[in-house]
């Protein structure tokens, strides 16, 4: 639904002023103001403000103000929402291909996982999510993902056996914990710091930022670097809101996400670190010496049951062979 100017102005970020703009684009995120992600896509508001003249404005709604992400994906799929930032994460069960993409320890790096969407794999992944009524604009960072929970340090893989962990709504997250021995509980990212604190369930896993902004460092003061997923971040579009731009906007609004990558993925750097040594200095313990090898080997069940047709093997090996 793309807004008409003033109708809307309860939950700005400043990143729009309602009152100027002909078309205002409301964008959801579940991470809180200052969160990389939010100022990412508020740099591209900026973009899109200055290049339209103020006519076509970007209001940014954080901290999960429209909904969990995955509902948030739904309403942008009907164009409720016009714009959604989210993990794929919270996309396997609507856009197949981002199963493949998300494996565990399927990038040796971060450059890895950049050359590899920066590339041809990025654009088809993207071609994929028009046919499910998103148009992919960007792709932001979201490091990797490690265990932590409140119970003990994990060193090895039979430390999870029976643990209970919170995963992202989707069945690739769920098999992979049955791989390593666990149990895993599915939620909206909005639960799981009380379900840890009531002991429902033992932990997560998530990168350094989302760890210390959601305050789960908090409940879970053991965290094990384990790294065993690199999911990427999207900024997505409504394709309702988006055919109802002029080419001439659509090609600033792609332009402008696109910069706001770089601006975003330089945020993420040092929320990264800066993260670490905040969780660090108020109390969490972090496991480093992690047999990595012996993670990466339990995983193999996951991509048996997930990599079977064709399409999902050539893609999984030219990921594999991306330098
Ligand atoms: C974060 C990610 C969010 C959300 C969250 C989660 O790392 O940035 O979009 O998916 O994880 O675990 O639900």
């Amino acid at each position: 639904m793309l807004l008409v100017c003033g109708t809307i102005l309860a939950g700005t970020t400043g990143a729009a002023l309602a009152a100027d703009c002909e078309i205002t684009l409301r964008s959801s995120d579940t991470h809180p103001d200052g969160y990389p992600t939010v100022e990412g896509v508020k740099a591209m508001a900026a973009e899109v403000k200055e290049k339209t003249g103020g006519r076509v404005c970007i209001e940014v709604f954080p901290s999960s103000q429209l909904g969990e992400e995955k509902d948030t994906i739904e309403q942008t799929q009907f164009g409720v929402i016009d714009m959604v930032r989210a993990s794929f994460g919270s996309f396997n069960d609507i856009v197949p291909v981002t199963q493949t993409v998300s494996l565990p320890y399927l990038y040796r790096s971060e450059d890895h996982l950049h050359q590899v969407l920066d590339g041809p794999i990025g654009e088809e992944i993207a071609k994929d999510f028009e046919a499910h009524d998103l148009v992919a604009l960007a792709y932001y960072d979201g490091g990797a993902r490690s265990f932590y929970n409140s119970q003990k340090p994990i060193k090895t893989v039979e430390d999870l056996k029976g643990m209970k962990f919170r995963v992202m709504q989707n069945d690739v997250f769920v098999d992979m914990m049955s791989a390593l021995g666990a149990n895993a509980t599915p939620m909206p990212y909005g639960e799981v710091y009380s379900s840890i604190q009531t002991g429902v369930i033992d932990g997560a896993e998530n990168n350094f930022p989302s760890y210390d902004s959601s305050g789960h460092s908090e409940v879970a003061k053991f965290f094990t670097l384990d790294q065993h997923l690199m999911v990427p971040e999207l900024v997505a579009m409504s394709k309702a809101s988006w055919e109802k731009l002029s080419p001439e906007d659509q090609a600033v609004l792609r332009e402008a996400a696109k910069n706001s990558a770089t601006v975003q993925r330089k945020l993420w750097a040092d929320q990264e670190k800066a993260s670490e040594d905040k969780v660090v200095a108020s109390g969490a313990e972090v496991t480093r010496d992690v047999d990595k090898t012996a993670f990466i080997e339990a995983m193999a069940p996951v991509y048996e049951k997930y990599v079977t047709t064709d399409q999902a093997k050539d893609l999984v090996k030219r990921i594999q062979e991306t330098k």
